[in-house]
């Protein structure tokens, strides 16, 4: 290692081990409401944001505008046809905080489609990167190639009033809502089918015809879509993405900026990128073990060598949570629904049955149970959808959701930049000491 490396991290070192010492003896100790623990570990239990759009319960897991997901399951208009709550419902709901009737929907359907139109130079931006580009650096780089065409920062360069703040961040969100999926299938078509690009089918939902537009024409892939969109939309405000898209919004960048950022938090493996990793994960496992569906016992020895080497087991785990994720349990329905002997499926089942004891047996894991991105690569694999990496993309379509109906209550509200305080260690350590304040 270079020396000037070297230099920098037997300093970092030291400073954690003293990181450590200090919360082992003083973690508990209160700076204002918090206490130290709280301030150095990802403000975990902190309340200090508001998101109008849903909440999340440790126990229960999300509520959208008050509903679960089984009861959007049960009032939310579906298709023509299907079963799956469309997600058009879901954002009616998260916007206008009452359940949509099936004119609400088809209107929505309606309005997005007319918002729809992705101007050229997005899809020349995103072909001029190389094939080999992660997916979801094309998502990002095609959103911020359509912030060309945000109503909200024109309007502010002319000197928009206060007021109407919210009425361009609420153009901007359906524009944005609506064109997604078209960037999302570009980007899929371009490095996984031969740059052969399908046009979009004006009589479909938002989900069906996203779907249509990545080529799987297959009716329960429609349905997949649907349900899929629904689950992933929000997880109330402090996780990665829906965090980003509020705090980068708070300074009035325009909601293309906003949701670029959220999007960028969402490709990271702790958070959205995990969908992928469970995939990779798991055919990885697959492979060294030379079976289809692997024993309890080789699941077993395979997680340990996970831990041994350092790893997190992806899709298990929660910041929040502490019971099975109920976006895992509604995809494991539709599972044993549409494809009860699929063995990827099967897998993902015996891996739930293996993991949350060994897990638990480690004592540090506050909650060992599968989260939303346990599941939902078996079921897009199952109706061929192979390419893991662009598992993401999807998750970041369906989150625009939750963030941009979030984002437009943001600024009717009239909600301030954000601007926590933050503090050194050396600070803490002269607070400790008794020699400084910390300022409340
Ligand atoms: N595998 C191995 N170790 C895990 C683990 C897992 N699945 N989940 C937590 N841990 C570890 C943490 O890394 C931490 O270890 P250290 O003390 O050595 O740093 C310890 O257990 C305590 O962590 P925690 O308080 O239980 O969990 P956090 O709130 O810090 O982190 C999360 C939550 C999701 C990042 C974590 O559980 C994780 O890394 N899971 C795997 C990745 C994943 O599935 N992410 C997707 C989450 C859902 C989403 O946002 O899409």
């Amino acid at each position: 290692m270079e020396a000037y490396k070297e230099k920098f991290k037997a300093t970092a070192e030291k400073e954690a081990a003293e990181i450590k010492e200090i919360l082992k003896d003083h973690g508990t100790k209160k700076i204002g409401e918090v206490s130290l623990s709280q301030v150095y570990q990802g403000m975990r239990g902190i309340t200090g944001l508001v998101s109008e759009t849903s909440l999340l319960d440790s126990q229960d897991g999300i509520r959208f505008r008050g509903k679960s997901i089984p009861e959007l399951q049960a009032t939310l208009p579906t298709a023509k046809n299907g079963h799956e709550p469309l997600p058009e419902g879901l954002f009616h709901l998260m916007l206008m905080n009452e359940l949509p009737t099936q004119a609400d929907v088809e209107e929505m359907t309606a309005r997005w489609q007319r918002r729809s139109h992705v101007p050229t130079h997005v899809f020349n931006t995103i072909d001029a990167l190389p094939l080999s580009t992660h997916p979801m650096t094309m998502f990002v780089v095609g959103v911020m190639a359509l912030q060309t065409q945000s109503s909200f920062a024109k309007e502010y360069a002319k000197g928009m009033n206060k007021k109407d703040y919210w009425e361009y961040t609420f153009d901007d969100a359906m524009d944005l809502i609506a064109r997604l999926p078209r960037i999302a299938a570009y980007i899929y078509r371009r490095k996984y089918k031969n740059n052969e690009h399908i046009q979009p089918n004006g009589m479909l939902d938002w989900a069906g015809n996203f779907a249509h537009m990545l080529g799987y024409e297959d009716e329960g892939f429609k349905e997949l879509m649907r349900l899929y969109m629904t689950i992933h939309a929000d997880h109330e405000g402090g996780n990665v993405s829906a965090h980003a898209t509020h705090l980068v919004g708070s300074a009035l960048s325009d909601p293309y900026l906003s949701f670029a950022a959220g999007m960028n938090g969402l490709a990271g493996p702790l958070h959205g990128l995990a969908n992928q990793e469970v995939i990779k994960w798991i055919f990885e496992m697959q492979e060294t073990l030379g079976t289809e569906v692997p024993s309890p016992e080789q699941i077993t020895q395979y997680v340990k060598d996970t831990l041994a080497s350092g790893k997190v087991v992806p899709g298990y785990g929660h910041a929040v949570l502490r019971k099975t994720d109920p976006r895992f349990t509604a995809q494991m329905e539709f599972g044993k629904k549409h494809m009860p002997k699929d063995p990827l499926c099967l897998t993902v089942w015996n891996i739930y049955e293996t993991v949350p004891p060994i897990l638990q047996s480690l004592g540090k894991i506050k909650n060992p149970w599968p989260n939303v991105d346990a599941h939902s690569g078996a079921l897009l694999v199952h109706y061929g959808m192979v390419e893991y990496e662009f598992y993401t993309v999807l998750f970041g379509v369906s989150r625009a959701l939750g963030v941009m109906a979030s984002l437009i209550w943001d600024r009717a509200l009239g909600f301030p930049i954000e601007r926590p305080k933050s503090i050194t260690t050396q600070l803490v350590k002269e607070w400790l000491e008794g020699k400084a304040e910390i300022w409340e």
